[in-house]
């Protein structure tokens, strides 16, 4: 076996985004991409040689074949062992755990989460450090300068590695061991979850629907939920993982998610519903007829976390991005506990997870999850509500009503304008930008402006500054909307308008949510000219 090394030139390269790069998949495909976006990644990190590296994503189309081509180029850059999931599967969360429990130089996993698969679908790419979450903003920018000036990447010429079988092989002189993709994760549930309590609950006659979306959740759900904990065959539903998720997205919401949303809503509702992302590190929480915001999700799960064993002598702290509701905030100050708000993205909980500021951490975005990894994690999101429910024996409903009738309300709703034209949506940003300034005190409908910023975080832990996060707009009576361009998309931008309202009396806590921020979003369209910029009359996605 020989390592060459192919003169090439700098990569069409993407400053990567909130979550590592997501191209077409035909970009990744196209000459060179991948390889160059490997070794940047590669130099980027001070090179592998020595190094042992995790390996595995979601399954989606060319996942396999790309983790073909990081093996021979991991061992022509002389690393000395890659583990990997077996057929080069692992969620992100059991990618986290992997780098952490092994002790490993990092990871590289392979999925574009939410964002449907397939050859004309589309395809990511990140690197997670050896605390086993999503590189820093420091990092990704040294990968991203080096894919400006890249001019050659080594590869080994070598025959593809069975990646089907359990074991230990070589590629060279490098290791390549091939892991049960879902064991040492089910051991980490295990260990934070009470399993005879959720096992006696379900014995109990308690029923269950789980949406793997045709994604990486499902051997896990299975594993988990059906063969360890006794849910009925057939509770997990769409649970063998397809390279195009069956043709949808694999975006765990009301829109995506709608076969499941219909179920938990219908005569013959199970008593708990849920649902996964892509890669596994998203949750949908449903009980039977109510569908829980991520937002309130979170809020729940901070105010009854105790009660699993993995969390019993009580949380550090809490964190929440910033479009997340404030519901959380109100647990936290009630429980005397600190509280941080973040940019959107993962890596930003990375620092106060690791410096114990904060145990749990999640995103309105239908992330949650804790310091057990360094991603979110929708199974751990999964256990830890039927932990709940095994100790309450209380339905979802009641829990959210009375979670409300304690904490208040706060009504949630995410407009998502998707493919909006770049300049356009440019445009909107730079004059709401600039309106800013002159908004505090001025009245929309009912509503009058309190605060008005673009949002920016100094990380407590390493003092790092990130600018420009999102424009927020705060009403009197606690009312918000946000506006934020997403990170993630692969063709133009998408407009995210993040809308909420805050109810403190009891006897308005159980309305529609649109119709409950029915003022917000009049408000948020007066403010930010949204129809008049885009030429939309209304959002692609509402969740
Ligand atoms: C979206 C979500 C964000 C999440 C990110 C990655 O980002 O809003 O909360 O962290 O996806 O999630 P954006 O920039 O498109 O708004 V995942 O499940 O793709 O790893
Ligand atoms: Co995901």
């Amino acid at each position: 076996m020989e390592t060459i090394a192919v003169d090439t030139k700098p990569i069409e390269g993407q400053k990567p985004g909130t979550s590592g790069l997501r191209k077409k998949t035909q970009v990744f495909m196209g000459r060179h991409y991948l390889e160059n976006y490997v070794q940047s990644i590669f130099d980027g990190i001070g090179g592998v040689a020595g190094k042992t590296l995790v390996v595995g994503g979601d399954g989606r189309y060319f996942n396999d074949r790309a983790c073909q081509v990081i093996l021979r180029m991991a061992a022509a850059n002389g690393a000395a062992r890659i583990i990997i999931g077996q057929n080069a599967i692992l969620s992100t969360p059991a990618a986290s755990n992997l780098i952490r429990k092994r002790g490993t130089d990092g990871g590289l996993i392979l999925s574009a989460s939410h964002n449907p698969g397939g050859p004309n679908a589309d395809f990511g790419l990140k690197y997670n450090t050896p605390n086993g979450g999503p590189a820093p903003e420091n990092v990704t920018d040294k990968i991203f300068a080096v894919t400006k000036t890249i001019t050659s990447y080594k590869i080994l010429e070598a025959q593809d590695i069975d990646l089907s079988t359990i074991g230990t092989t070589r590629m060279g002189a490098m290791e390549v061991e091939v892991v049960d993709p879902v064991a040492d994760y089910a051991e980490l549930m295990e260990s934070l979850f009470d399993f005879d309590a959720i096992a006696a609950l379900l014995a109990s006659g308690f029923t269950l629907a789980f949406d793997a979306m045709h994604a990486v959740t499902g051997p896990y759900a299975t594993a988990i939920l059906e063969k360890r904990l006794g849910a009925k065959p057939g509770s997990v539903m769409n649970a063998v993982p397809s390279p195009d998720f069956g043709g949808g997205h694999p975006d765990p919401n009301p829109i995506w998610a709608k076969p499941l949303v219909d179920l938990m809503m219908g005569s013959d509702a199970p008593d708990f519903g849920a649902a996964s992302d892509g890669d596994g590190d998203r949750n949908m929480i449903l009980g039977r007829g109510i569908y829980v915001t991520p937002s309130d999700s979170l809020a729940l799960l901070a105010a009854h976390a105790p009660l699993a064993p993995g969390y019993a002598a009580g949380l550090k702290g809490v964190a929440r991005s910033m479009p997340t509701s404030g519901a959380v905030d109100r647990v936290a100050e009630k429980r005397g506990i600190a509280c941080y708000e973040t940019p959107t993205g993962w890596k930003f909980f990375g620092n106060l997870l690791d410096a114990g500021m904060a145990t749990l951490c999640g995103e309105e975005s239908a992330g949650t999850g804790s310091d057990h990894v360094r991603e979110k994690d929708g199974l751990w999101a999964v256990l830890l509500w039927l932990n709940i429910l095994a100790v309450t024996r209380k339905p979802v409903a009641e829990l959210m009503s009375a979670h409300w009738a304690e904490f208040g309300r706060n009504y949630y709703s995410r407009h998502d304008y998707e493919d909006v034209e770049s300049d356009k949506a440019n445009a909107l940003f730079d004059a709401l930008r600039a309106a800013l300034p002159g908004l505090a005190g001025q009245s929309f409908g009912p509503l009058t402006v309190a605060t008005a910023d673009e949002f920016a975080y100094d990380d407590p832990v390493d003092g790092s500054h990130s600018a420009a996060q999102g424009l927020r707009i705060g009403f009197d009576g606690g009312g918000r909307v946000v506006f934020r361009l997403s990170g993630t998309g692969t063709v133009g931008a998408t407009l995210r308008v993040y809308l909420e309202a805050v109810e403190t009396d009891p006897a308005r806590m159980h309305q529609d949510a649109q119709v409950a921020l029915a003022d917000i979003v009049n408000a948020a369209e007066k403010i930010a000219g949204i129809k008049a910029h885009t030429g939309r009359s209304a959002p692609d996605v509402i969740t």
